[in-house]
Protein backbone atom coordinates (compact mmCIF):
# COMPACT_ATOMS: atom_id res chain seq x y z
CA UNK A 1 0.00 0.00 0.00
CA UNK A 2 1.46 3.21 -0.83
CA UNK A 3 1.10 6.17 1.39
CA UNK A 4 -0.06 9.50 -0.42
CA UNK A 5 2.82 11.16 -0.04
CA UNK A 6 4.47 8.07 -2.14
CA UNK A 7 1.65 8.59 -4.34
CA UNK A 8 1.70 11.92 -4.90
CA UNK A 9 5.73 11.73 -5.27
CA UNK A 10 5.00 9.21 -8.08
CA UNK A 11 2.47 11.38 -10.07
CA UNK A 12 4.76 13.62 -10.51
CA UNK A 13 7.55 11.84 -11.20
CA UNK A 14 5.05 10.05 -13.81
CA UNK A 15 4.38 12.86 -15.93
CA UNK A 16 8.15 14.08 -15.63
CA UNK A 17 8.94 10.80 -17.23
CA UNK A 18 5.98 11.38 -19.87
CA UNK A 19 7.54 14.51 -20.95
CA UNK A 20 11.20 12.64 -21.14
CA UNK A 21 9.77 9.96 -23.39
CA UNK A 22 8.16 12.62 -25.05
CA UNK A 23 11.47 14.62 -25.92
CA UNK A 24 13.43 11.84 -26.37
CA UNK A 25 11.23 9.73 -28.96
CA UNK A 26 12.70 10.14 -32.34
CA UNK A 27 11.22 9.69 -35.79
CA UNK A 28 12.11 10.00 -38.91
CA UNK A 29 9.82 10.27 -42.44
CA UNK A 30 11.42 10.11 -45.35
CA UNK A 31 9.83 12.14 -48.05
CA UNK A 32 10.90 10.97 -51.92
CA UNK A 33 9.14 10.77 -55.49
CA UNK A 34 9.97 12.33 -58.71
CA UNK A 35 10.92 15.84 -59.31
CA UNK A 36 7.60 18.20 -58.92
CA UNK A 37 5.71 15.86 -57.31
CA UNK A 38 4.75 18.26 -54.25
CA UNK A 39 7.78 16.65 -51.72
CA UNK A 40 8.90 20.01 -50.06
CA UNK A 41 5.03 21.45 -50.21
CA UNK A 42 3.89 18.45 -48.27
CA UNK A 43 6.68 18.40 -46.07
CA UNK A 44 5.72 22.39 -45.55
CA UNK A 45 1.91 21.29 -45.11
CA UNK A 46 2.84 19.00 -42.12
CA UNK A 47 4.58 21.72 -40.39
CA UNK A 48 1.97 23.98 -40.59
CA UNK A 49 3.88 26.27 -42.95
CA UNK A 50 2.84 28.20 -46.01
CA UNK A 51 5.83 28.57 -48.99
CA UNK A 52 7.01 31.78 -47.82
CA UNK A 53 7.65 31.45 -44.03
CA UNK A 54 10.85 31.42 -42.62
CA UNK A 55 11.77 28.03 -42.30
CA UNK A 56 10.03 26.82 -44.93
CA UNK A 57 11.29 24.17 -47.94
CA UNK A 58 11.83 26.03 -50.89
CA UNK A 59 8.74 24.84 -53.35
CA UNK A 60 8.06 25.62 -57.30
CA UNK A 61 8.13 24.89 -60.58
CA UNK A 62 12.25 25.55 -60.76
CA UNK A 63 13.16 24.82 -57.53
CA UNK A 64 14.94 21.52 -56.97
CA UNK A 65 15.96 19.40 -54.18
CA UNK A 66 19.32 17.81 -54.92
CA UNK A 67 20.29 16.61 -51.86
CA UNK A 68 18.46 15.04 -48.58
CA UNK A 69 17.28 18.40 -46.47
CA UNK A 70 16.14 17.87 -42.84
CA UNK A 71 13.48 19.79 -41.18
CA UNK A 72 12.14 19.75 -37.92
CA UNK A 73 8.93 20.89 -35.85
CA UNK A 74 9.69 24.18 -34.05
CA UNK A 75 7.88 22.95 -30.93
CA UNK A 76 9.30 18.35 -31.79
CA UNK A 77 12.65 18.76 -32.64
CA UNK A 78 12.92 15.19 -32.74
CA UNK A 79 10.50 14.87 -35.20
CA UNK A 80 12.52 14.71 -38.26
CA UNK A 81 10.86 15.53 -41.92
CA UNK A 82 13.92 14.47 -45.03
CA UNK A 83 13.15 15.70 -48.27
CA UNK A 84 15.13 13.83 -50.25
CA UNK A 85 16.37 14.06 -53.78
CA UNK A 86 13.83 13.39 -56.61
CA UNK A 87 14.03 9.60 -58.15
CA UNK A 88 13.30 11.15 -61.72
CA UNK A 89 16.50 10.56 -63.10
CA UNK A 90 15.82 7.44 -66.30
CA UNK A 91 19.09 5.97 -65.02
CA UNK A 92 17.46 5.38 -61.54
CA UNK A 93 18.71 2.90 -59.32
CA UNK A 94 16.49 2.29 -56.32
CA UNK A 95 18.87 0.41 -54.01
CA UNK A 96 21.92 2.51 -54.78
CA UNK A 97 19.54 5.10 -54.11
CA UNK A 98 18.53 3.59 -50.35
CA UNK A 99 22.23 3.33 -49.24
CA UNK A 100 22.90 7.04 -50.38
CA UNK A 101 19.97 8.69 -48.44
CA UNK A 102 20.72 6.08 -45.41
CA UNK A 103 17.55 3.77 -45.87
CA UNK A 104 18.27 2.71 -41.92
CA UNK A 105 18.08 6.19 -40.71
CA UNK A 106 14.09 6.21 -41.30
CA UNK A 107 11.39 4.76 -39.99
CA UNK A 108 9.03 5.14 -43.13
CA UNK A 109 8.89 6.47 -46.25
CA UNK A 110 6.06 8.38 -47.78
CA UNK A 111 6.33 8.10 -51.35
CA UNK A 112 4.80 10.96 -53.79
CA UNK A 113 3.57 11.22 -57.10
CA UNK A 114 1.32 13.93 -58.67
CA UNK A 115 -0.21 11.63 -61.54
CA UNK A 116 0.06 8.05 -61.84
CA UNK A 117 3.26 5.96 -60.04
CA UNK A 118 6.31 5.84 -62.37
CA UNK A 119 8.47 2.71 -62.63
CA UNK A 120 10.99 4.52 -60.23
CA UNK A 121 8.76 5.04 -57.97
CA UNK A 122 7.75 1.17 -57.86
CA UNK A 123 11.30 0.07 -57.95
CA UNK A 124 11.73 2.05 -55.00
CA UNK A 125 9.29 0.99 -52.82
CA UNK A 126 9.81 -3.20 -53.83
CA UNK A 127 14.04 -2.60 -52.88
CA UNK A 128 11.77 -0.49 -49.47
CA UNK A 129 9.80 -4.16 -48.89
CA UNK A 130 12.52 -6.08 -49.50
CA UNK A 131 14.18 -4.37 -46.22
CA UNK A 132 11.04 -4.80 -43.99
CA UNK A 133 10.67 -0.73 -43.83
CA UNK A 134 6.95 0.75 -43.46
CA UNK A 135 6.23 2.84 -46.76
CA UNK A 136 2.93 4.70 -48.31
CA UNK A 137 1.98 6.04 -51.80
CA UNK A 138 1.04 9.15 -51.87
CA UNK A 139 -1.24 10.63 -54.70
CA UNK A 140 -0.64 15.17 -54.26
CA UNK A 141 -2.28 17.72 -55.82
CA UNK A 142 -5.71 16.13 -55.58
CA UNK A 143 -6.96 20.02 -55.41
CA UNK A 144 -5.93 20.32 -59.17
CA UNK A 145 -7.70 17.36 -60.03
CA UNK A 146 -11.07 17.98 -58.37
CA UNK A 147 -10.98 21.68 -59.83
CA UNK A 148 -10.13 20.37 -63.21
CA UNK A 149 -13.16 17.89 -62.95
CA UNK A 150 -15.01 20.33 -61.11
CA UNK A 151 -15.79 22.19 -64.31
CA UNK A 152 -18.02 19.23 -65.64
CA UNK A 153 -21.80 18.71 -65.47
CA UNK A 154 -22.17 15.60 -64.12
CA UNK A 155 -18.84 16.19 -61.75
CA UNK A 156 -19.77 13.79 -58.50
CA UNK A 157 -16.06 14.53 -56.17
CA UNK A 158 -16.58 11.01 -55.12
CA UNK A 159 -16.77 9.39 -58.56
CA UNK A 160 -13.58 11.65 -59.42
CA UNK A 161 -11.50 10.17 -56.10
CA UNK A 162 -12.73 6.83 -56.67
CA UNK A 163 -11.14 7.03 -60.69
CA UNK A 164 -7.93 8.48 -59.44
CA UNK A 165 -7.61 6.08 -56.75
CA UNK A 166 -8.30 3.01 -58.96
CA UNK A 167 -5.95 3.90 -61.68
CA UNK A 168 -3.42 4.26 -59.32
CA UNK A 169 -3.98 0.95 -57.59
CA UNK A 170 -3.94 -0.47 -61.80
CA UNK A 171 -0.62 1.09 -61.79
CA UNK A 172 0.75 -0.22 -58.58
CA UNK A 173 -0.82 -4.06 -59.19
CA UNK A 174 2.45 -5.65 -58.92
CA UNK A 175 2.67 -3.97 -55.26
CA UNK A 176 -0.28 -6.39 -53.56
CA UNK A 177 -2.62 -3.61 -54.33
CA UNK A 178 -0.85 -1.03 -51.36
CA UNK A 179 -3.34 1.21 -49.84
CA UNK A 180 -3.04 4.86 -51.67
CA UNK A 181 -3.63 7.92 -49.98
CA UNK A 182 -5.15 10.91 -51.91
CA UNK A 183 -4.15 14.00 -50.55
CA UNK A 184 -3.70 18.10 -51.31
CA UNK A 185 -1.32 20.05 -49.15
CA UNK A 186 -2.61 22.89 -49.55
CA UNK A 187 -5.96 21.48 -47.93
CA UNK A 188 -4.83 18.65 -45.27
CA UNK A 189 -8.08 18.71 -43.56
CA UNK A 190 -9.55 17.50 -46.60
CA UNK A 191 -9.38 14.02 -48.59
CA UNK A 192 -7.08 11.20 -47.43
CA UNK A 193 -4.55 12.64 -44.89
CA UNK A 194 -6.34 11.65 -41.98
CA UNK A 195 -7.20 7.81 -43.16
CA UNK A 196 -3.06 8.10 -43.40
CA UNK A 197 -2.92 9.18 -39.75
CA UNK A 198 -4.81 6.79 -38.63
CA UNK A 199 -2.76 3.75 -40.69
CA UNK A 200 0.23 5.11 -39.12
CA UNK A 201 -1.27 5.15 -36.02
CA UNK A 202 -1.66 1.43 -35.84
CA UNK A 203 1.42 0.81 -37.78
CA UNK A 204 4.22 2.66 -35.75
CA UNK A 205 5.11 2.07 -32.36
CA UNK A 206 2.98 3.90 -29.82
CA UNK A 207 5.59 6.57 -28.90
CA UNK A 208 6.71 7.50 -31.91
CA UNK A 209 2.95 7.83 -33.10
CA UNK A 210 2.70 9.92 -30.08
CA UNK A 211 5.18 12.03 -31.12
CA UNK A 212 3.76 12.68 -34.90
CA UNK A 213 0.33 13.22 -33.43
CA UNK A 214 1.78 16.31 -30.73
CA UNK A 215 4.14 17.44 -33.68
CA UNK A 216 0.99 17.91 -36.06
CA UNK A 217 -0.47 21.46 -36.46
CA UNK A 218 -4.39 21.38 -35.57
CA UNK A 219 -5.88 21.29 -39.38
CA UNK A 220 -9.55 20.06 -38.15
CA UNK A 221 -10.94 19.53 -35.25
CA UNK A 222 -10.24 15.48 -35.53
CA UNK A 223 -6.36 16.00 -34.88
CA UNK A 224 -7.52 18.35 -31.90
CA UNK A 225 -9.41 15.48 -30.39
CA UNK A 226 -6.29 13.16 -31.09
CA UNK A 227 -4.17 15.31 -29.18
CA UNK A 228 -6.36 16.00 -26.39
CA UNK A 229 -7.51 12.43 -26.20
CA UNK A 230 -3.46 11.56 -25.82
CA UNK A 231 -2.84 14.34 -22.64
CA UNK A 232 -5.87 12.86 -20.97
CA UNK A 233 -4.47 8.99 -21.75
CA UNK A 234 -1.32 10.15 -20.41
CA UNK A 235 -2.42 11.59 -16.67
CA UNK A 236 -4.51 8.18 -16.54
CA UNK A 237 -1.11 6.21 -17.33
CA UNK A 238 0.12 8.53 -14.44
CA UNK A 239 -2.84 6.91 -11.89
CA UNK A 240 -2.79 3.50 -13.38
CA UNK A 241 0.83 3.12 -12.87
CA UNK A 242 1.04 4.86 -9.50
CA UNK A 243 -1.59 2.02 -8.05
CA UNK A 244 1.13 -0.78 -8.58
CA UNK A 245 4.36 0.75 -8.53
CA UNK A 246 5.99 1.74 -5.10
CA UNK A 247 7.99 4.59 -5.20
CA UNK A 248 9.95 6.01 -2.00
CA UNK A 249 8.83 9.23 -1.14
CA UNK A 250 11.57 11.79 -1.96
CA UNK A 251 12.04 13.56 1.78
CA UNK A 252 11.77 17.56 1.11
CA UNK A 253 10.19 17.50 -2.24
CA UNK A 254 10.43 21.26 -3.97
CA UNK A 255 7.05 22.15 -4.72
CA UNK A 256 8.42 24.90 -6.71
CA UNK A 257 9.76 21.70 -8.86
CA UNK A 258 6.78 20.19 -8.94
CA UNK A 259 5.03 23.13 -10.23
CA UNK A 260 7.86 23.50 -12.95
CA UNK A 261 6.94 20.07 -14.29
CA UNK A 262 3.57 20.94 -14.37
CA UNK A 263 4.22 24.18 -15.97
CA UNK A 264 6.72 22.28 -18.06
CA UNK A 265 3.49 19.67 -19.09
CA UNK A 266 0.70 22.45 -19.85
CA UNK A 267 3.62 24.03 -21.77
CA UNK A 268 3.86 21.29 -23.89
CA UNK A 269 -0.09 20.41 -24.24
CA UNK A 270 -0.30 24.53 -24.95
CA UNK A 271 1.78 23.95 -28.08
CA UNK A 272 0.39 21.08 -29.30
CA UNK A 273 -2.74 22.09 -29.16
CA UNK A 274 -1.87 25.42 -31.23
CA UNK A 275 -1.82 27.59 -28.59
CA UNK A 276 0.95 30.20 -29.21
CA UNK A 277 1.24 33.13 -30.85
CA UNK A 278 2.83 31.54 -34.07
CA UNK A 279 -0.06 29.03 -34.60
CA UNK A 280 -2.40 31.36 -33.84
CA UNK A 281 -1.26 33.85 -36.23
CA UNK A 282 -1.19 31.22 -39.38
CA UNK A 283 -4.68 30.37 -38.31
CA UNK A 284 -5.80 33.84 -38.78
CA UNK A 285 -4.07 34.09 -41.46
CA UNK A 286 -5.38 31.12 -43.07
CA UNK A 287 -9.18 31.51 -42.03
CA UNK A 288 -9.33 35.16 -42.74
CA UNK A 289 -9.83 36.08 -39.33
CA UNK A 290 -7.56 38.40 -36.76
CA UNK A 291 -9.57 38.19 -33.67
CA UNK A 292 -7.86 34.84 -32.76
CA UNK A 293 -5.87 35.76 -30.75
CA UNK A 294 -8.52 37.35 -28.12
CA UNK A 295 -10.44 33.82 -27.92
CA UNK A 296 -7.05 32.72 -25.79
CA UNK A 297 -9.06 34.44 -22.42
CA UNK A 298 -8.20 31.63 -20.01
CA UNK A 299 -5.58 33.28 -17.37
CA UNK A 300 -3.80 29.45 -17.45
CA UNK A 301 -3.25 30.23 -21.50
CA UNK A 302 -2.18 33.92 -21.02
CA UNK A 303 -0.09 32.59 -17.58
CA UNK A 304 2.03 30.05 -19.60
CA UNK A 305 2.20 32.39 -23.20
CA UNK A 306 3.96 35.12 -20.55
CA UNK A 307 6.11 32.08 -18.89
CA UNK A 308 5.85 33.33 -15.29
CA UNK A 309 3.94 30.87 -13.14
CA UNK A 310 4.61 30.64 -9.65
CA UNK A 311 2.68 27.62 -7.49
CA UNK A 312 0.10 29.72 -6.15
CA UNK A 313 -0.74 31.49 -9.62
CA UNK A 314 -1.03 28.05 -11.39
CA UNK A 315 -3.03 26.84 -8.44
CA UNK A 316 -5.73 29.35 -8.86
CA UNK A 317 -5.25 29.38 -12.90
CA UNK A 318 -5.60 25.91 -13.20
CA UNK A 319 -8.68 24.87 -10.64
CA UNK A 320 -11.85 24.78 -11.46
CA UNK A 321 -12.61 22.84 -8.47
CA UNK A 322 -12.35 24.16 -5.34
CA UNK A 323 -10.78 21.35 -3.46
CA UNK A 324 -8.29 21.41 -6.09
CA UNK A 325 -7.58 24.90 -5.04
CA UNK A 326 -7.42 23.98 -2.15
CA UNK A 327 -4.83 21.65 -2.22
CA UNK A 328 -2.39 23.81 -3.94
CA UNK A 329 -2.88 26.73 -1.08
CA UNK A 330 -1.85 24.01 1.35
CA UNK A 331 1.89 23.93 -0.12
CA UNK A 332 3.30 26.74 0.60
CA UNK A 333 6.52 25.54 2.15
CA UNK A 334 9.03 23.17 0.79
CA UNK A 335 8.74 19.46 2.34
CA UNK A 336 6.49 20.68 4.71
CA UNK A 337 4.30 18.10 6.29
CA UNK A 338 0.80 19.34 4.77
CA UNK A 339 3.01 18.59 1.00
CA UNK A 340 3.37 15.13 1.96
CA UNK A 341 -0.39 14.77 2.92
CA UNK A 342 -1.51 16.53 -0.71
CA UNK A 343 -3.01 13.48 -2.53
CA UNK A 344 -2.66 11.33 -5.51
CA UNK A 345 -6.06 12.10 -6.68
CA UNK A 346 -5.92 15.80 -6.04
CA UNK A 347 -2.22 16.02 -8.12
CA UNK A 348 -3.80 14.18 -11.09
CA UNK A 349 -6.93 16.51 -10.72
CA UNK A 350 -4.97 19.29 -10.95
CA UNK A 351 -3.42 17.87 -14.00
CA UNK A 352 -6.72 17.17 -15.69
CA UNK A 353 -7.97 20.45 -15.08
CA UNK A 354 -4.96 22.08 -16.69
CA UNK A 355 -5.35 19.78 -19.94
CA UNK A 356 -8.92 20.47 -19.87
CA UNK A 357 -8.84 24.13 -19.45
CA UNK A 358 -6.10 23.95 -22.51
CA UNK A 359 -8.47 22.14 -24.60
CA UNK A 360 -11.67 24.28 -24.38
CA UNK A 361 -9.59 27.30 -25.24
CA UNK A 362 -8.14 25.23 -28.42
CA UNK A 363 -11.58 24.12 -29.39
CA UNK A 364 -13.06 27.89 -28.79
CA UNK A 365 -10.22 28.48 -31.11
CA UNK A 366 -11.41 26.33 -34.06
CA UNK A 367 -15.11 27.18 -33.49
CA UNK A 368 -14.27 31.06 -33.69
CA UNK A 369 -11.67 30.11 -37.02
CA UNK A 370 -15.13 27.99 -38.14
CA UNK A 371 -13.42 24.85 -38.09
CA UNK A 372 -16.14 23.08 -36.12
CA UNK A 373 -19.93 23.29 -35.76
CA UNK A 374 -20.73 22.39 -32.23
CA UNK A 375 -18.47 21.51 -29.49
N1 LIG B 1 -2.50 22.59 -56.39
C1 LIG B 1 -1.50 22.01 -55.74
N2 LIG B 1 -0.25 22.29 -56.09
C2 LIG B 1 0.75 21.70 -55.40
C3 LIG B 1 0.50 20.81 -54.32
N3 LIG B 1 1.68 20.38 -53.87
C4 LIG B 1 2.63 20.99 -54.60
N4 LIG B 1 2.08 21.80 -55.53
C5 LIG B 1 2.78 22.66 -56.50
O1 LIG B 1 3.61 21.84 -57.31
C6 LIG B 1 4.85 22.49 -57.58
C7 LIG B 1 6.01 21.60 -57.14
O2 LIG B 1 5.91 21.41 -55.77
P1 LIG B 1 7.19 21.10 -54.86
O3 LIG B 1 6.66 20.89 -53.49
O4 LIG B 1 8.24 22.11 -55.06
O5 LIG B 1 7.63 19.70 -55.48
P2 LIG B 1 8.93 18.84 -55.15
O6 LIG B 1 8.52 17.41 -55.27
O7 LIG B 1 9.52 19.26 -53.86
O8 LIG B 1 9.87 19.25 -56.35
P3 LIG B 1 11.45 19.05 -56.51
O9 LIG B 1 12.09 19.46 -55.23
O10 LIG B 1 11.77 19.95 -57.64
O11 LIG B 1 11.69 17.63 -56.86
C8 LIG B 1 4.81 23.81 -56.83
O12 LIG B 1 4.44 24.82 -57.73
C9 LIG B 1 3.73 23.61 -55.79
O13 LIG B 1 3.07 24.79 -55.44
C10 LIG B 1 -0.87 20.54 -53.98
O14 LIG B 1 -1.20 19.75 -53.08
N5 LIG B 1 -1.82 21.17 -54.73
MG1 LIG C 1 11.42 20.00 -53.43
Amino acid sequence: MLTSSAEYVYVTESVKEQLKKLDNVTLHIAVTGSTGAGKSSFINAIRGLQPDDVNAAPTGATETTMTSTMYTYPTMPNVKLWDLPGTGSPKFKAKKYLKEVKLDTFDFFIIISSERFKENDIMLAKAIKEKKKLFYFLRSKIDNDIQAESQRKDFDEQKVLSQIREDCQRNLKDMDNPEIFLISSFELHKYDFQTLLDTLEKQLPAHKRDALILSLPVYSSKILEEKIKLFMEQTWSAAVASGSIAVAPVPGLSMACDAAILLAYFTKCYYAFGLDDDSIDKLSLRVNNPSLKAVRKSPLVVAIGQKKLSNKELSALTSKDAAVKFAWSMVPVVGSKKTAEMSYSTTLNLLRAGVQDLADTAKEVLKVAGLIDVY
